[in-house]
């Protein structure tokens, strides 16, 4: 499907050259052109090709990975942006702050937060065609999160391959509320409601996740097995925002409330 034609144009070099822009605009938080103004053939394998190698160099520097995020897997997140397919990205473990603290803006390009369901897996998953009952088997516990996201492209303006190469525009995460086992809830109609210095500024239900968190998961672990990669136990990851994204601040105050998770409420400065 298109969610997962894996085809490459770019080559050795090529990959090279983008991912040292990535990583500069990433490391300096600066906004950059989206890659295609350049490389306009660029398909959706040659991001991954791009998010792979700086995975790649940051695992060799060092940093750790914590698991997968999958984005862009609500009709509100698809339509905000102009894309209609969902992606992944990588998340180390360096990305995450803590629940109630102050996360900086001025390491970012103009921060952007989303609600979401994140899992925590007991099992490891693998293959192309993963269920949902075969994720929530695989699953620990669920916890609510907040996904600081920042797109490296000026005034968020991507498309698909760019977004991806710029590991789904992935920045920081924060967890909060209560760690649930998966089985006791309702996890395809958890409300939630994100409130930005005390006013509801988004609000929906899990449902929009592709009608269930779990099959975003099932679906990232169907493009890591076209990028020749499985999702072991013990992984963090973010389902996909449920609302659209809300530009963030420094001085905001931002809490998203879940319904049976609890909330969880981060600080901007
Ligand atoms: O987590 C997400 O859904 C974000 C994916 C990338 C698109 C964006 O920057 O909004
Ligand atoms: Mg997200």
């Amino acid at each position: 499907s298109a969610a997962t034609d894996m085809r490459r144009t770019l080559d050795a070099a090529a990959v090279q050259q983008l991912t040292d822009r990535i990583e500069a605009a990433q490391t300096g938080a600066r906004a950059i052109p989206k890659l295609t103004d350049d490389f306009p053939g660029m398909t959706l394998g040659d991001g991954y090709a791009v998010q792979l190698e700086l995975l790649r160099r940051w695992r060799a520097a060092g940093r750790r990975q914590a698991g997968w995020k999958a984005g862009l897997t609500s009709k509100a997140k698809m339509v905000q942006m102009g894309v209609t397919v969902p992606s992944i990205g990588f998340l180390l473990a360096d990305f995450a702050r803590a629940e109630g603290s102050t996360v900086r803006t001025d390491d970012l390009v103009h921060p952007r937060v989303e609600c979401e369901v994140a899992f925590v897996t007991k099992a490891d998953l693998a293959g192309p065609d993963v269920t949902r009952a075969q994720v929530l088997a695989a699953t620990d516990f669920v916890v609510p999160a907040i996904e600081v996201i920042d797109s490296r492209f000026s005034g968020f303006k991507f498309d698909l391959p760019s977004v991806v190469a710029d590991n789904g525009s992935s920045a920081r995460y924060v967890t909060g509320g209560r760690a649930l086992r998966a089985d006791g809830l309702e996890l395809d109609c958890l409300g939630v409601v994100l409130e930005k210095n005390g006013e509801p500024v988004a609000m929906g239900a899990s449902t929009a996740v592709m009608g269930h968190p779990a099959d975003a998961v099932a679906l990232l672990v169907k493009v890591l097995h076209e990028l020749g990669e499985t999702l072991p136990a013990g992984s963090f990851v973010m389902s996909g925002g449920i609302t659209e994204a809300i530009a963030v601040k420094p001085g905001d105050v931002v809490c998203a409330r879940f319904q049976e998770l609890g909330s969880v409420a981060v600080r901007f400065a």
